[in-house]
């Protein structure tokens, strides 16, 4: 059911020294930028790898405002590791699958997530504690 690991988010207070970092020492390219109001970030892709159904990526996240998840995690927590996305290739079949193991499904249906995907949340609770998101790529052009 899972394919690749998608991103890592991570979540930082500015987005564009955090870029600058990551280029400098890991020179990774920024393969796309962009607000997503729903989910309260300003995000970055940084390129890492290509695989099955999509490529890998380090998901940069810097908040909107002090209320939404990544504000409320960098007043709790301070930088660091967010959220790790699992590339999966039908992503309500995946829900359906790991709602019916007893996981709690954050989001009902799929939302908008960078580069023109569906992503969907699970409770990090119900997953020893790590904020697990869902991807599934849009069909690649042929
Ligand atoms: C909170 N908790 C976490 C966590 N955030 N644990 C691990 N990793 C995280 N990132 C813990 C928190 O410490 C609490 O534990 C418990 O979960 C419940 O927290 P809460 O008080 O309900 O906290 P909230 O209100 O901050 O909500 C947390 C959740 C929220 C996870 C429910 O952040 C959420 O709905 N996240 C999904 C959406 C999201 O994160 N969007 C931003 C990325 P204790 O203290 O009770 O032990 S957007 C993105 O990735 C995009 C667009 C993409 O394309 O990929
Ligand atoms: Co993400």
């Amino acid at each position: 059911m899972l394919m690749r690991i998608d991103h890592v988010g991570i979540a930082c207070e500015n987005l564009d020294e955090k870029i600058a970092f990551y280029r400098s020492v890991f020179d990774v390219k920024v393969v796309a930028r962009e607000i997503n109001e729903e989910q309260g970030v300003e995000e970055a892709m940084l390129h890492v790898a290509d695989g099955e159904g999509g490529g890998s990526y380090i998901q940069l996240l810097e908040p909107l405002g002090p209320d939404t998840p990544v504000g409320k995690f960098l007043a709790r927590r301070g930088e660091g590791v967010h959220h790790i996305a699992y590339g999966v290739s039908d992503i309500v079949a995946a829900m359906e699958h790991i709602g019916g193991e007893g996981v709690r499904l954050l989001d009902k249906s799929p939302r908008h997530g960078a580069m023109g995907t569906s992503i969907a949340f699970l409770h990090p609770k119900d997953v020893g504690g790590v904020l697990t998101e869902l991807v599934e790529s849009p069909p690649r052009p042929s």
